[in-house]
């Protein structure tokens, strides 16, 4: 049986985190330079893939500079596994940093860039930032958007049934949350006779390719849709202030794991470099989070310039000597085109008899 149904004010009571007294020194300095290194490093990641694209060294650029002060916590937050036991994750092409920070390795995205067949996640064979670990849960990410807002009904319903404290996290973009998939994920997780744990999350970056968000927008705010359910909470948060996303994703897991009850995040971010290489990936006058981050850390006395400019460093050596070794590596042989395309051998529980 689902747990009683807990007051919906708690979202609405909890202050947010800006507010509060030194939300960074709260956090502490080990947890705040985690933070930063792993989100400089994805922001070098990601500015490498796309100087690959625009160089010959790969095909096409899809990615996420501009999420990093959300990303970098939401990953921080996962409880990384496989089954049922462990949270699963449903995420859309603009999570390279939710998989940094769970421990993912640059040198594989560069792969997956290059189309080599070393690339873990596809075997060269999908776009960059198309993550698939079944080792960690991490479903396949699909170019068509949206479509893992149902995936994550499926996981839902397994970790409803089942007794642990994992939970699902999806997240989307703005745009596809005028889809129908985004609306059938709130109807499901909100079945009184079987909630589901899941973090729905939105990346509202105001854009969906060169649309505008508010032309399309009747609601006010994408969480406003949680208004349709009274017992789902709904937040917007500034996605790009590091300690306002920690304390909100610290209340939404905490909420989710404990209640088994779905909540619904909408993180606002930037899109640093537009929507993909297809628009020229050129670096946009938006708000920088890690520039943010960096004044709120040394204006704080949290660190110092110099310790900052240091990892910077170290991260952008790391990714030179990976993609460097990425460029030795071999492309997938004609012979294995059909590989990993149909079941082989079809499993026993499949029908064979009385089909053609
Ligand atoms: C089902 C489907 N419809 C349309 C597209 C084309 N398309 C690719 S990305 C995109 C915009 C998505 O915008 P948003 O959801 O805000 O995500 P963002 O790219 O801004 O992170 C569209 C319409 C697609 N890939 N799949
Ligand atoms: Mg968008």
């Amino acid at each position: 049986m689902p747990s009683k149904t807990p007051s919906k004010t708690l979202s609405k009571s909890v202050p947010s985190a800006a507010a509060a007294p030194d939300p960074y020194k709260r956090l502490g300095p080990a947890r705040l330079l985690e933070i930063h290194r792993l989100m400089v490093r994805a922001r070098l990641l990601e500015e490498r893939l796309i100087k690959m694209s625009k160089g010959g060294d790969g095909f096409f650029w899809i990615g996420g500079p501009g999420e990093e002060a959300f990303n970098v916590p939401l990953g921080l937050h996962v409880k990384r596994g496989a089954g049922v036991d462990h949270d699963f994750l449903h995420l859309h092409y603009r999570s390279s940093a939710i998989m940094l920070a769970m421990g993912a390795k640059p040198i594989d995205s560069i792969r997956q860039m290059r189309s080599v067949a070393t690339d873990p996640y596809s075997k060269g064979r999908n776009f960059v930032n198309h993550y698939a670990i079944p080792q960690w849960n991490v479903a396949p990410v699909t170019p068509t958007i949206e479509t893992q807002y149902l995936t994550a009904i499926g996981t839902g319903v397994a970790q409803a049934r089942a007794k642990t404290d994992s939970v699902t996290i999806v997240n989307g973009g703005d745009g596809g949350s005028a889809e129908g998939d985004f609306h059938s994920c709130l109807v499901w997780a909100n079945r009184p006779a079987l909630p589901l744990p899941i973090l729905i999350v939105v990346v509202n970056n105001g854009w969906a390719i060169s649309t505008k968000g508010d032309t399309q927008h009747g609601e006010r705010d994408i969480a406003d849709w949680a208004k349709t359910f009274p017992d789902m909470p709904g937040r917007t948060i500034d996605g790009n202030d590091v300690a306002t996303t920690w304390a909100a994703l610290d209340e939404a897991f905490d909420y989710v794991r404990k209640n088994r009850r779905p909540y619904l995040l909408e993180a606002r971010c930037s899109r640093l470099y537009g929507h993909s290489s297809s628009s020229g990936a050129n670096r946009l006058p938006e708000k920088d989070c890690i520039a943010l981050f960096e004044e709120s850390l040394v204006g704080r006395g949290l660190s110092k310039a110099d310790a900052l400019k240091k990892a910077w460093e170290t991260e952008a050596a790391a990714i030179d000597e990976a993609h460097q070794k990425v460029k030795g590596e071999p492309f997938p042989a004609d012979e294995t085109v059909w590989e990993d395309v149909f079941v082989d051998p079809i499993p026993p529980s499949y029908p064979t008899k009385g089909r053609s």
